[in-house]
Formats: C-alpha cells, sequence, structure tokens
C-alpha cells in the first residue's frame, strides 16, 4: 500500500470545472500531536465544532496601545507605504494591509513567539508551526472595504499550494470591534465543507485578489446553503481580544462606513509537516510575502 502523498494528490479540486461542488473535508481541525498548551479543553472543542473560538483580553490595554503605536508608526513610514507589501484600498490611498509585518516589525516578530501565540497554535495543529502569512489589516472608518465570502484555504491550496487543512489563522483586534464597523463573519461549522470554486486563476491574481477577490470565492447558492445549514456569528469584542479561525473557515465582513476604525493583526500558522508544494490551480505560485515557503519552526 502507498503512503498519499498529500502534496501532490489533491483531494480538493477547485477552480478546475464550470460547476461549484460541496466536498466534505477529509483533515482534522484540531490535530494530535501536542497535548499541552495555553488552550482549555473546551476551547479546543468549541474550535473543533465551530471552527473558531475566541479568547478574549489576550492583549493588555497597554499592550494594545504598545501595537496601536506600531500601527501609526508603519502607515506613516513612507518606505512602508511604497513597499510591494502594502496594499492600498481600492477606492483611497489609504492602506489596506501590510504583509509579512512579522518580519517589518520587531515587535510583531516577537508576538508570533509569544507562548500565549504560537503554544496554542501548536496545540490546534498538533506540530510545530511556522509562519504562512501574517497582515495587518486597516479598515480605516468611512472607506474601509470589506473581504467578501471566501475560504483561505481554497486560496492557499489552488495558488500556494497547501496540501492540507492544517493551518490556522488568529487576528487580533487593535480596535473595538463593534457589529456595525465591518467586524468578520463567520459560519459556524462551515469549515467541514470545502467549497470548490468555479474559474480560472489569472495571472498574478494577487495583485488583484487582496483588494477585492472575485475568483475562488463560492457562488451565492453555495453560500445561501451553508449560511441557513450553519447560521453566521460574529466576531466583536474589546481591542485585545484574539479570534482563532481554522484555515477553511467560511468568512467574509462588510465594509465600514461608521467613523470607528477596524484594525487587527492577523497572523496564519502552518504546520511545519505542512508545507507548500506546487499550486494546485495556478502557473505560478504567489510571492513569499504571501504564503510563506521557509518552513523553519518558530522558535519557543
Ligand atoms: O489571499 C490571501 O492569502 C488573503 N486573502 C483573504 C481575503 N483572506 C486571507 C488572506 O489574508
Ligand atoms: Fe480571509
Amino acid at each position: 500500500m502507498t503512503v498519499t502523498d498529500l502534496s501532490t494528490q489533491d483531494r480538493y479540486p477547485t477552480r478546475v470545472g464550470t460547476d461549484p461542488a460541496l466536498i466534505e473535508r477529509a483533515d482534522p481541525t484540531v490535530w494530535p500531536g501536542v497535548d499541552s498548551g495555553p488552550a482549555t479543553s473546551e476551547e479546543l472543542e468549541a474550535h473543533d465544532a465551530k471552527g473558531f473560538h475566541i479568547v478574549e483580553g489576550l492583549l493588555s490595554p497597554s499592550e494594545i496601545r504598545t501595537y496601536r503605536r506600531e500601527l501609526r508608526r508603519l502607515t506613516q513610514d513612507p518606505r512602508v507605504r511604497s513597499d510591494e507589501r502594502t496594499v492600498i484600498e481600492k477606492t483611497s490611498d489609504e492602506v489596506r494591509s501590510i504583509f509579512e509585518v512579522h518580519k517589518i516589525s520587531g515587535l510583531i516578530a516577537d508576538l508570533v513567539k509569544d507562548p500565549r501565540v504560537v503554544d496554542r497554535a501548536r496545540q490546534i495543529l498538533g506540530s510545530d508551526v511556522y509562519v504562512h502569512q501574517s497582515r495587518i489589516n486597516y479598515m480605516p472608518g468611512f472607506r474601509g472595504g470589506g473581504f467578501y465570502w471566501h475560504s483561505d484555504f481554497e486560496t492557499w491550496h489552488a495558488e500556494d499550494g497547501m496540501p492540507a487543512m492544517r493551518a490556522v489563522s488568529l487576528s487580533i483586534a487593535l480596535t473595538d470591534n463593534f457589529p456595525f464597523n465591518g467586524g468578520l463573519m463567520l459560519m459556524p461549522g462551515a469549515h467541514r465543507t470545502f467549497v470548490s470554486c468555479v474559474g480560472e486563476t489569472p495571472g498574478e491574481h494577487y495583485r488583484s485578489s487582496l483588494k477585492e477577490q472575485k475568483v475562488g470565492v463560492p457562488g451565492e447558492d453555495d453560500i445561501t446553503r451553508l449560511a441557513h445549514q450553519h447560521g453566521i456569528e460574529q466576531f466583536t469584542g474589546p481591542a485585545g481580544s484574539a479570534l482563532w479561525f481554522d484555515c477553511n473557515s467560511m468568512h467574509g465582513s462588510g465594509n465600514n462606513i461608521t467613523p470607528f476604525p477596524r484594525s487587527n493583526i492577523f497572523i496564519v500558522f502552518n504546520s511545519v509537516r505542512n508545507g507548500l508544494a506546487s499550486p494546485y490551480a495556478a502557473g505560478a505560485p504567489r510571492p513569499e510575502f504571501i504564503a510563506s515557503r521557509d518552513i523553519t519552526a518558530v522558535a519557543r
């Protein structure tokens, strides 16, 4: 019997046909292999069932102030604004995201190694972990653009070559997340279904998709079906709260037309046993600042 090589067999075909399809998840959500860490068994059970869980008060008020100062410093640095890792909003010249921020900011590099962060990621992924992607999302007031419904894994599988659903995202709120200022919405339990999307990945898709993704998003029939089956919950909470969500969670956020910005630090951990292969549905891999191919484990 040959051992299935996950990096070549495509268990989650997407952007390959003309018909969308729903495929049952073939991977655990909470992986075995790491038995200790900051997450309680209740938190891990919730994460397994819903595909996400919230940690209130991950950052203290003084830490929040420190990171807010860091975000201001980064957005005001002209070198950062002109860096290819910085994405500008589609409808204004405001910064939307700064990618690979754990390599730009020493403060965020330290946050990645913080036991409150890396040890929880290890518990969920059942192994050593590395940073697949990090970004700061600014959702400025009045003009902050949302993100349409999507599964991150669909993109990371199709365009980055991520073999299995063995990655987890951490979104740390640096501003209060209200229901009305673009808070992330998720469908609890929808992570157990992979929504295969139609359409072909355009060349250098990331240049447009990070501003507004149109390819690799589920069809309205599939979103409707999943929303009725699972419902929709919203990540709200005071600055310092953290949302941990599975790579295949179905999520999205609305535009922010309120005066209240919604900024977060976003760190994606991937298992060192799930390193990127060739893209499953794209002509060329995305740049390393969006999808790292260095599987060196985060030092603890
Ligand atoms: O394409 C990506 O990798 C990014 N896009 C979205 C909408 N969410 C995940 C990730 O940051
Ligand atoms: Fe996303």
